[in-house]
Order: C-alpha cells, then structure tokens, then sequence
C-alpha cells in the first residue's frame, strides 16, 4: 500500500499548518535533490559565519529552502546555517512557525559522492532567542544518498519516508525505535583523541569491547544509520582548536535530539540533555 507524506501528516492528525510547511521542506528537498545531482559541486568563492567555505550548493540550496518555506504562508522567521542573520518572512506571507536549518549539512563530502543531508527544528512563535531544543514541535531530516528518504517526527514518534519514482515521498517505516543497548559506534572528531584522554579511553573500550565501527563523515547519514539499524552511538566532541565541537545546537543537535528522543534513545553535550 502506498501512503504519501501528506496523506500521512493529514491521517494522523497533524494540524494543516504544520502539516503544509513540512510538505513545503519535502518539496524543497526534491530541488536541492536535482540541484545536487546535476549542477555545479564548486566553492562559492564566499563563507559562512563560522569562517566556513560556501560551496555554490550550500548557497544554492539554501536560497531553495529559504523560498519554499516563505511561500508556504507558514512561517514567522527563518535562521540558516548559511546566513548571518535571521530573516523576518515579508509581510503577506507570514505564518506561526520560526524553522531553523541546515540547508545541507556535509556539502564538502559531495564531491566524494557520499550522502549528505538537510535539516530542520520548527519552533511556534517569532523568535529562536531563549528557546530550548525541547520547544520543538517538530523535526524534519532529509537524507540524499543512494535513495532520497525523509525522517520527521511532530512529537509523536519518529515516520520514514522514501522518493519514488515520480517524485513522492511514500512512507517506508513508522514509529521507528532505537534500542539503548548497541554495539556499533560512529566516533566523530577523532582527532580529539589527541588532547583528551577521556575519548581516548571511550574509543579504545569500543574497540576493545568489538564494537562496529559506521562512520562516513556526515552527520545526517551517520545518525540516520542509527534509526535504521534500530542502535548505534554518534560522537562529536570538542578539541583543542574547537573546545565546543563544531555541530550546532540551534541547526544539527536540536532537530537530531528531538528525533533520537522521539524513537526512544538519547542525546547528550556530554553534561546535560541536549
Ligand atoms: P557542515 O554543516 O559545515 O557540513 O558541518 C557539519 C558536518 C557534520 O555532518 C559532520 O559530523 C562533521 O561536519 C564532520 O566534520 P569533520 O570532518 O571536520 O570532523
Ligand atoms: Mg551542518
């Protein structure tokens, strides 16, 4: 049986709102798809405020999210990892919902052919100032590998969905879970290993213990192999150069933990929930 995304969203009770800007990200997401497929994989010649260079695909695919989104009519304000600022939707277009995202997380892996993702955290009201990751009232995570597959989740468990082949999204999974138990791990950063014993010591009892090892550089890709193997643990720890890690909370860690949470595991900066 086929169930397309927005027969899902409208079946299971998800508010028109919401059920609209997330079938506006799923649209998106099928242009940034082509738009990486075909076009040119270069460096934009400019960087992003965290002193990253642009590839014309991150700027390229942000400009494609940033116009579906306000398009939908739903949303109050947009942050992306790739604009230094937040922008205000235009007056006319305006909706309840602020959405903060990563247009597409693990761009320098593109050349290398490996998968990649976007992400999205979506807020109600006007601001992302103050908010707390657990404000979230939904979560959306495209994963543009071998297949083009759609994770979300509005609070009320974790749905898979993959591209077909007339450009819709059919659900593949629901209420996917993670079991806490595992015995596979996807050690970000392992160039920490060399100012900080704790991770040392944590990398060398999962090898010793024979953990599997699943790691590809891509946090969408990595973390997505958790939810589809049902176990697994991602790291990402800061170092000497970037003592506070380099994955953000507002873009990458918040969507992922509201996800990790909703399918039952855990997420974690080391200290506290995430
Ligand atoms: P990006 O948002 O600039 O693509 O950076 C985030 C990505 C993550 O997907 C991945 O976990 C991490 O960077 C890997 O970084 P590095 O290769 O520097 O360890
Ligand atoms: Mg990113």
């Amino acid at each position: 049986m086929h169930v397309s995304l927005n027969e899902y969203l409208r079946c299971n009770n998800v508010e028109n709102e919401l059920r609209h800007l997330i079938m506006a990200i799923a649209n998106g997401a099928k242009y940034v798809h082509h738009a990486m497929q075909t076009g040119d994989l270069g460096l934009a010649g400019t960087s992003n405020m965290y002193g990253e260079n642009q590839l014309t695909l991150d700027i390229l695919s942000n400009d494609i999210f940033v116009k579906e989104l306000q398009e939908s009519c739903q949303t109050s304000v947009l942050a992306s990892e790739e604009l230094d600022d937040v922008i205000k939707t235009p007056e006319g277009k305006q909706g309840r919902f602020a959405v903060a995202f990563d247009p597409l997380d693990g761009s320098s892996l593109v050349n290398a052919n490996f998968a990649i993702g976007s992400i999205f955290g979506i807020y109600e009201g006007d601001t992302f100032i103050g908010r707390r990751g657990e404000e979230q009232l939904a979560a959306v995570v495209v994963v543009y590998g071998p297949r083009v597959t759609l994770l979300y989740t509005t609070r009320d468990g974790v749905h898979e969905f993959i591209l077909n082949a007339v450009s819709e999204f059919i659900l593949s999974q629901e209420d996917i879970k993670v079991d806490p138990d595992t015995n596979i791990f996807s050690p970000g950063n392992m160039r920490a290993v060399a100012s900080d014993e704790k991770y040392l010591h944590v990398m060398e009892d999962w090898m010793k213990k024979g953990y599997k090892l699943r790691y590809s550089g891509g946090m969408v890709p990595d973390i997505n192999h958790i939810f589809m193997k049902g176990q697994g643990i991602f790291t990402y720890p800061g170092y000497q150069d970037a003592p506070n890690g380099k994955l953000r909370l507002l873009y990458e860690c918040a969507p992922f933990a509201l996800l990790m949470e909703e399918a039952g595991g855990r997420a974690s900066d080391g200290q506290i929930r995430i």
